[in-house]
């Protein structure tokens, strides 16, 4: 018998259990059929006759041929074997047969086997698979999740949003609500600012025709501005106690003043009994060199007025017309007052624009205009020709050319009238002796204000400039402490 094929495991076990109860079966087969038992008890029979033969079949070979006998018995066993042969061949042909379904069925098995393999392999796959699957539909599901979670944001964000969205549009609304109310009350506000404005030009117009605005301020910068200026100070010395509540001008401007003429001093010692003199030039040509009082009597003049003569400077003769020095004389009058002239021969005075321009005729004079700052400093502007223009004329200023160190500031009212608080004559709109508190020549107004009023340290602070200022020595916010302005027939 052969076989072929490696089954290994249970399906091989199976056909091992089978083969060996096939040959287990044969092996009965041998025992029991008599005849096998003859074959096999055949050398007893032969120990007794003679020399046997003995032939063996072996199973496994399969039985083509005619078997070996004992050549002896040929005859008679040639009739046993036959039967034998035959019952050999059918159980041969039947083992055969039963081989044939053995092997049909390990083939089966086998393919059985091979297709478990294939099935396992493929069940492994398959679980490989299902498992691939069901990690997918995990995250699937797991994305779905968050997809729903963020729907549901995206939800809950865009209810918000629309509550937000209304809720602007309602503060919206109230919001224009309120705009157009406020709108209402702008526009009243509006009108009512109309009518209020209109009523403060009218106000303003009325104002302005009665108080001018204020000349415009000095605007020059002085070359020499004095130093070291103790005090700021507004407040004015009272050295001359005679009237001096009535004559000085307070913080708030000094009111004018009609009180007339020049007194006299009654003081004999610079007092010069004899004359009267045509100017204090002929005076000293008399013989009166010294400074102080004499009498004059210009030219065409009804009667001698007294008048304060400089000696000493600049070879003498110089006819004082102006003199400032201690704040102790109101120089804030009207057209009389300087026209007549006012003040003290000894102290602060105004000689008179009749006698000055008096005088002036004579001949041809020069000015001097002679001031101290409060460093003690004295600065002077000379120009080389001057007189006045009669009153019908408003004894306009002629002025020649300037020399001196204090700068020019008086050739600016050269050719102007005279302008008082009760006579304008002044080239701008307002009066500029209300401004300035004096009176001038003023233009519009002044580069030059020495009939101001007399303040104390220099530098002082008003609503306009009205102290005695040359703004080409200190500005127009400078007070002199002292000045005085004479004139001399020219050599
Ligand atoms: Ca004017």
């Amino acid at each position: 018998m052969v076989f072929s094929g490696g089954i290994m495991g249970s399906d091989t076990l199976t056909f091992w259990i089978l083969f060996g109860l096939s040959l287990w079966s044969s092996s009965q087969a041998f025992t029991k059929n008599p005849i096998l038992s003859r074959i096999r008890r055949a050398p007893e029979a032969s120990d007794e006759n003679k020399k046997c033969s003995y032939t063996f079949l072996v199973p496994e070979q399969k039985i083509t041929g005619p078997i070996c006998a004992a050549r002896g018995y040929s005859t008679d066993k040639d009739r046993v074997t036959r039967l034998d042969v035959a019952a050999v061949r059918d159980l041969l042909s039947k083992q055969r047969r039963e081989m044939e379904t053995l092997k049909l069925v390990v083939d089966v098995d086998g393919n059985l086997v091979n297709e478990m393999k294939l099935l396992r392999k493929e069940s492994r796959n398959m679980n490989s698979r299902v498992t691939q699957l069901y990690m997918q539909l995990l995250h699937e599901i797991i994305r779905k999740r968050d997809n729903s979670l963020e729907l549901a944001q995206l939800e809950t964000r865009i209810l918000n949003a629309t509550t937000e969205s209304l809720r602007l549009a309602s503060r919206y609304r109230e919001l224009e609500a309120r705009y157009a109310a406020l709108s209402a009350v702008v526009n009243n506000q509006s009108v009512l600012i109309g009518a209020l404005e209109e009523r403060c030009m009218q106000l303003h117009s009325r104002r302005h025709e009665q108080t001018p605005l204020g000349p415009p301020l000095v605007q020059v910068v002085p070359e020499n501005i004095p130093v070291n200026v103790p005090r700021f100070t507004n407040e004015i010395t009272r050295v001359n106690t005679r009237g001096a509540a009535r004559e000085r001008g307070s913080r708030s401007g000094p009111s004018p003043t009609t009180s007339s003429t020049i007194e006299v001093s009654k003081s004999e010692k610079n007092f010069s009994s004899e004359g009267p003199f045509r100017d204090c030039l002929e005076a000293q040509e008399a013989g009166h060199t010294n400074s102080g009082m004499y009498l004059i009597k210009p030219d065409e003049t009804e009667r001698p007025v007294q008048v304060w003569c400089e000696q000493n400077i600049d070879n003498g003769g110089w006819t004082i017309i102006q003199r400032r020095k201690d704040g102790s004389v109101n120089f804030f009058r009207n057209w009389d007052n300087y026209k007549s002239g006012f003040g003290n021969i000894d102290g602060e005075y105004w000689l008179g624009l009749e006698s000055i321009y008096k005088l002036g005729r004579q001949g041809d004079y020069k000015l001097l205009v002679e001031m101290e700052d409060w460093m003690d400093k004295k600065v002077y502007a000379q120009y080389s020709s001057f007189h006045l223009e009669p009153e019908s004329e408003g004894y306009r200023l002629r002025l020649g050319t300037y020399q001196g160190n204090a700068g020019d500031s008086l050739s600016s009212h050269n050719g102007k009238q005279f302008t008082t608080l009760d006579r304008d004559k002044d080239a701008f709109s307002g009066n500029c002796a209300h401004f300035h508190k004096g009176g001038w020549w003023y233009n519009a107004c002044g580069q030059a204000n020495l009939n101001g009023v007399w303040y104390t340290g220099g530098v002082y602070r008003s609503k306009f400039q009205d102290g005695i200022f040359w703004a080409d020595y200190g500005g127009g916010f400078y007070s002199m402490k002292s000045v005085r302005i004479m004139i001399r027939p020219i050599d």
